[in-house]
């Protein structure tokens, strides 16, 4: 098959928004190149042809002998590098890099690059906002939505502020971060990396060449190697040393603190949980490193209300508050929600389950043990949840959403908490955890009504 005329072309794997973002690069740069996508009916078919008229589009499989003798791969996040068809190109040596790599090469201003299993976009929207108190224009995307290489197409930027994925930070090679950080890292993805060691290593891979780091002081793996050459600040919810962001409590208040100073009681902060002041140090740390002035980060801070999704107020109904935290695709991020909703006594009724991605969900057991008065369970993995789950629980199954919801106002009593806290990513039964946050809130409407 007659499949390019030179010898010499770039394959892209994928038409999702990252391909196409790519075919928009490379043309843009006079680089010759064919797409192809495993799947029959690729999303973003039309305008591809539309667009790049004389460019083949290959679909349905991967054609290892067109990649083989490919100069360069730039594969999408979504496929991984084990695919079989792609063996044989990688063992020839043909590089294979993705969209973040491509943006790395050509990029020249600052990037602040944060990655993490949890908090990476609410951390990153947060820093976006504080880069323009402080006067700057900042160009916010990746993971989070908008391909880096379509960031690179605005206008007048002075700094990018990217959330990256391990699976993209897999296949990055040059990016320069000015601030790197990984927020976290608890077990995600793991029906793709073989453990939690290879899943770190991938993370780690936004520390290369970074000339100051980020690091948690209550997470060991988010540190870099011991020997690397770059300044190190670092949070967490314990007191802060040099260079360092943490907690400090003064009466009954506990305050953001740099290194010995005091800088705004948590209260004054519009998102909730201790979890999510963790998120504003490490905005913090980042700013600071990126050169914002504290003032313009703090008046940023007493604003943002959060993003939607992570653990968002829906509503009261019977003096029972309902949370949705469809966004928790992992078993960190509910724990971490659980913790910043657990009473003295059980008050949570835990509305979890989905597609688990291999999880093992062990580690929510004392967590739910701890503060779970009723835990409802849906789902593609229900029953893989409720396997670890003490007897002592009170765990019942349901077929959908807006019947698990009906089944927790059922036990609900005055001053519970009906939290939406899923541990798992949500595709068995929607289109994506918009869609199930979405009905959840619908839910809880009806039996408002
Ligand atoms: N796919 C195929 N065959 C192909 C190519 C892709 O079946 O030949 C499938 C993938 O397995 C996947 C889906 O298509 O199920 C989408 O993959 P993609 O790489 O084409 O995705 P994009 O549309 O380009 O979106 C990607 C990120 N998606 C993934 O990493 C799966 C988006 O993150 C990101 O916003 C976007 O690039 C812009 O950078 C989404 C995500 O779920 C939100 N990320 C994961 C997460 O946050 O946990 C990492
Ligand atoms: P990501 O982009 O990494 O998925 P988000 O900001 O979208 O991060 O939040 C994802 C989930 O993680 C939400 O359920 C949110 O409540 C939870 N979360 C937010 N901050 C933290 C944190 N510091 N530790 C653990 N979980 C968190």
């Amino acid at each position: 098959m007659n499949i390019i005329a030179s010898s010499q072309y770039t394959v892209i794997i994928g038409l999702g928004v990252t391909g196409l973002s790519a075919a928009r690069f490379l043309q843009k740069n006079h680089v010759k190149f064919l797409m192809m996508d495993s799947r029959d009916n690729p999303p973003n078919q039309d305008a591809f042809c539309k667009e790049f008229p004389d460019t083949q589009l290959l679909t349905s499989q991967l054609e290892s002998d067109v990649l083989l003798h490919a100069s360069e791969i730039i594969i999408s996040p979504g496929m991984s590098l084990k695919t079989p068809e792609l063996q044989p190109a990688i063992e020839a040596g043909v590089p294979v890099i993705g969209d973040i790599e491509l943006f790395a090469r050509v990029v020249d201003k600052p990037v602040i690059a944060i990655t993490g299993s949890n908090a990476k976009s609410t951390v990153t929207t947060l820093v976006g906002e504080m880069a323009t108190a402080a006067g700057l224009t900042p160009a916010v995307g990746g993971n989070l939505g908008v391909p880096v290489l379509e960031l690179l197409d605005k206008p007048d930027i002075d700094i990018f502020v990217l959330e990256l994925s391990s699976f993209q930070l897999e296949t990055t090679f040059s990016l320069k971060a000015k601030v790197a950080t990984v927020l976290n890292v608890s077990a995600d993805h793991m029906d793709r990396y073989d453990s939690l060691a290879s899943y770190h290593k991938a993370k780690q891979r936004v520390y290369l060449n970074a000339q100051q780091v980020v690091v948690n002081r209550q997470d060991m793996l988010t540190h870099p190697p011991l020997s690397r050459d770059a300044v190190v600040w670092s949070f967490g919810d314990d007191r802060p040393d040099l260079k360092g962001f943490g907690l400090t409590l003064s009466g009954e208040d506990s305050y953001l603190t740099y290194e010995f100073k005091k800088l705004m009681p948590v209260s004054e902060l519009k998102i909730k949980g201790k979890h999510n002041a963790v998120n504003a140090l490490s905005a913090l740390a980042l700013g600071t490193a990126a050169g914002f002035s504290v003032e313009s980060m703090l008046s940023t801070l007493r604003e943002f209300k959060g993003l939607s999704h992570r653990c968002e107020y829906v509503s009261t109904i019977d003096d029972v508050i309902y949370i949705n935290d469809s966004k928790a695709t992992n078993v960190g991020a509910t724990i971490a929600a659980i913790e910043g909703f657990a009473g003295n006594s059980k008050n949570i009724i835990l509305i979890a389950g989905g597609d688990g991605k291999g999880a093992d969900f062990s580690t929510l057991s004392p967590v739910i043990e701890k503060a779970v008065k009723v835990l409802v369970l849906i789902g593609k993995d229900a029953d893989d949840i409720a396997n670890v789950i003490a007897e002592q629980v009170t765990v019942v199954m349901s077929k959908s959403l807006s019947e698990a919801v009906a089944i927790a106002k059922a036990h609900a009593v005055s001053e519970d908490i009906v939290l939406l806290s899923p541990a798992c990513a949500s595709f068995d039964m929607f289109s994506g955890f918009e869609d199930r946050g979405n009905q959840f809130i619908a839910a809880v409407e009806k039996v408002a009504a």
